[in-house]
């Protein structure tokens, strides 16, 4: 059982803001002290570039680097370092795969998307069908909110790659990405997998998911903005043409010509985020201190907890709320006759902080008919009492609107 308030201590920014009610982990987590901490160290302790100077400082960066490149490699449970791209984050990860995985896809060919996607894995695709005439086909989203997979060897004629996300940033449900990947694989497919969402809330292993690729954002999992993560399978990424070029990533430059350095520094072209790497190292030491069984524990009860609460707010419409899947704490409602973002500010003015607006799905909103929710959303400094404050803040936006 996790102690949420003892907890709380490791978070700088609640003693900062004592009474914040922070809901909108979706979009960002806060950041505990050893994130700050250990960023603070390289800049001032050796803060130098890496796998360039021969010098004992370049070296010490180069170490906490890669180190932090090992972590992230264990936390995901892949095979190789080799399979670990530092990117800026899932947008970036998945703009990598559209970019140059793309030389193999035709005209005509499919890729298989949801229509829970964020728009991080939609739009590169549609790049595609404008670039070489791929054809994007989406698998249906239930009225309940869970993936409909009833027709999916028919959806997945003519597939070169499915990309699905492991978790809705929307809906809180977790997706059956290994069902999807043996599908994936007996038509020749390859799967990519979103895990955005996923990894921040339970345990990943990629070697049992048997995805091909998967892309996550440190920002997401007390980590700081502008790192993630991009794993690609060894075989494929041996294949894969580089996505930028540049310094550190080749081995040899003549006049005419260059030859690629070995994975996975083939895509770090240029200096990378060395303190953001070193940082989401810090955050995955932390999350493995508390352990993912144990994150993802809290998370589900919070989930409970949360959609038993909203049941009795009158007029509030939780969008996926009968889903069969399983679901960590997001929850995103409609306000019968009251503009989300008059929910948020009336929020914000509690101290509530929440997202309003489409959450960068806009295609599964329209699913549902809409064109904006508010979204409220937890993690492991999340209580049972910021659940409570959100129910009494929305009926005072009840109030404000009668
Ligand atoms: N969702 C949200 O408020 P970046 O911005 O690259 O770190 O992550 C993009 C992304 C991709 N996939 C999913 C499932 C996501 O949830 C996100 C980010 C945030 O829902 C910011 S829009």
């Amino acid at each position: 059982m996790m102690n949420v308030e003892q907890l709380k201590k490791d978070f700088p920014i609640f003693q900062h803001h004592p009474e914040l009610v922070y809901l909108d982990s979706t979009a960002t987590s806060l950041k505990p002290h050893v994130v700050v901490d250990a960023e603070r160290e390289y800049y001032e302790h050796y803060g130098v570039n890496v796998h360039r100077g021969v010098y004992a400082l370049s070296e010490q960066a180069t170490a906490a680097y890669e180190g932090a490149r090992e972590k992230v490699r264990k936390f995901i449970h892949a095979t190789s370092t080799k399979e670990m791209i530092f990117v800026r984050g899932t947008t970036e990860g998945i703009n990598v795969v559209a970019n140059t995985y793309s030389q193999n896809f035709r005209k005509g060919d499919v890729i298989l998307l949801s229509e829970m996607e964020h728009h991080a894995n939609i739009v590169p695709w549609q790049a595609l069908v404008k670039w070489i005439g791929v054809e994007l086909r989406w698998i249906p989203v239930t009225e309940q909110g869970d993936l409909d997979l009833t027709n999916i060897d028919e959806l997945l004629k003519g597939v070169k790659l499915v990309a699905v996300t492991h978790m809705s940033n929307v809906l809180g449900v977790v997706n059956d990405v290994k069902f999807l990947a043996r599908k994936a694989h007996t038509v020749g497919a390859r799967i990519l997998v979103d895990g955005a969402q996923s990894v921040t809330h339970f345990p990943v292993d990629v070697k049992d998911l048997d995805c091909d690729f998967f892309v996550f954002s440190g920002h997401k999992m007390l980590g700081p903005t502008g790192i993630g993560v991009l794993y690609v399978k060894e075989e494929i990424g041996k294949t894969m043409e580089p996505y930028q070029r540049g310094g550190d990533m080749i081995l040899e430059v003549t006049k005419e010509t260059a030859t690629w350095n070995e994975l996975p520094w083939k895509f770090e072209a240029g200096t990378p985020n060395i303190a953001g790497a070193i940082g989401l190292g810090a955050a995955v030491d932390y999350l493995n201190q508390l352990g993912m069984e144990a994150v993802w524990i809290h998370e589900q009860e919070l989930a409970k907890y949360g959609r038993e609460q909203l049941a009795h707010c009158p007029g509030l419409q939780l969008l996926g709320g009968n889903a069969a899947s399983p679901r960590g704490a997001i929850f995103a409602f409609e306000l019968a006759g009251i503009h989300p973002h008059d929910v948020g500010s009336i929020l914000d003015e509690q101290g509530i902080a929440v997202r309003a607006g489409h959450h960068c799905a806009m295609p599964l909103h329209a699913r549902f008919g809409l064109a904006a929710t508010t979204r409220a959303s937890g993690y492991i400094y999340t209580t049972h009492q910021d659940i409570d404050r959100l129910v009494a803040g929305i009926k005072k936006v009840q109030e404000v609107f009668a």
